[in-house]
């Protein structure tokens, strides 16, 4: 994973587009549009501690502006920054019900941008990680309209573009355009990403599993056999490792650099779980997969799921090939004897 020094992320995307002279240079003017909003929220999500931001919405701050929740103010702010460089027909967020139409005076354009604008915004308050995922695709519908639900309701195969924002110890910006994951950490000092993780390869097998185990008596009984059996073995002569953020930007960050299984499952009370497909589980298993690694419901894969509506959830089961094959097949197993 040896990163190239000084290589921007502006920089970066101008040679990738380069080794593709059919390219339009549409997708690189959209990541760079992005970085600059995650530049944004990034400074915000720092100043959290700072100023009476947390978790007051529709409250005066002392200079009696409206102030406003962290992940509103991200969910608008890359509405704005997104809206007008004439890309997109249309846009989804995990913060809005609908489909958001782009104002009626802006350029259509041929792309979908879904994005998920402050992952584990619960966890702010604690000064956890937090971060910003993203989708983009081409528009299915016929014309040069507005995009509609129909283009958002892809699967995510169809992926052109996933990444994700982690605001933790540093600003990490990772994208794929499923050949490649790349990693550029934000230099304060100057205000730009630089290339910090060149080509990330997820381990095929790692010590770390990461679910959140208060759930365990709702769990499958596969699931329940599989934790049981990491408990019981050990990793190259170490005990299996439980690592468990509560911010999926921030335990997935974790896996695709260490390795293991991240699991949000579906279970009794919720069968679908809780993670949202088009917001965050597509775009994960997208990336996931682009270095190496696996992406499942615990049967089927992430990225081949027909989407029937913008905020359904789904089980997920996601990280390194061998640890996600194996807790399959003791999912497998535990049906079988049912
Ligand atoms: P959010 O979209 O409301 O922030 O919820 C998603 C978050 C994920 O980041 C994280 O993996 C999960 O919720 C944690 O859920 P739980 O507290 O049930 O373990
Ligand atoms: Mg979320």
């Amino acid at each position: 994973m040896a990163a190239t020094r000084f290589m921007t992320l502006p920089r970066h995307i101008l040679e990738g587009e380069k080794q593709h002279p059919e390219a339009t240079g549409e997708l690189s003017a959209i990541l760079l549009q992005l970085g600059l909003a995650a530049k944004i929220i990034s400074l915000e999500v720092n100043k959290a501690g700072l100023v009476d931001i947390l978790g007051f919405t529709g409250e005066n701050n002392k200079s009696g502006d409206q102030v406003k929740k962290l992940d509103i103010y991200a969910h608008e702010m890359l509405i704005k920054a997104m809206d007008h460089g004439g890309h997109f027909c249309v846009m989804a967020s995990e913060e809005e019900e609908d489909i958001i139409h782009l104002p009626p005076n802006k350029k259509i354009g041929k792309y979908v941008l879904l994005f998920d604008p402050l992952d584990g915004s619960s966890n702010i308050d604690a000064n956890i990680s937090i971060g910003t995922i993203f989708s983009i695709y081409k528009r299915v519908s016929e014309g040069t309209g507005p995009g509609t639900r129909e283009d958002c309701l892809q699967p995510g195969y169809k992926q052109e573009v996933a990444g994700y924002v982690v605001y933790g110890s540093s600003t990490i910006l990772v994208y794929t355009t499923g050949h490649g994951v790349h990693g550029f950490t934000l230099d304060p000092a100057f205000g730009e990403f630089l290339l910090s993780h060149e080509n990330i390869q997820i381990p095929k097998t790692g010590r770390i599993y990461s679910l959140n185990e208060g759930n365990y008596f709702s769990w499958p009984q596969g699931l329940k056999n599989y934790i049981k059996h990491l408990q019981a073995n050990q990793f190259d002569g170490k005990p299996y490792q439980a690592r468990y953020v509560g911010s999926m930007v921030a335990d997935i960050h974790r896996t695709l650099l260490y390795g293991g299984i991240f699991i949000y499952p579906g279970d009794k009370r919720n069968r679908k779980g809780k993670l949202r497909l088009m917001y965050e589980c597509n775009p994960m298993s997208f990336i996931v997969e682009a270095a190496g690694g696996r992406a499942t419901d615990g049967k089927k894969r992430i990225l081949e799921v027909q989407p029937e509506s913008l905020h359904e959830r789904t089980p997920i089961y996601i990280g390194s090939e061998e640890d996600v094959l194996l807790v399959e097949k003791f999912l497998r197993e535990a049906d079988e004897s049912e």
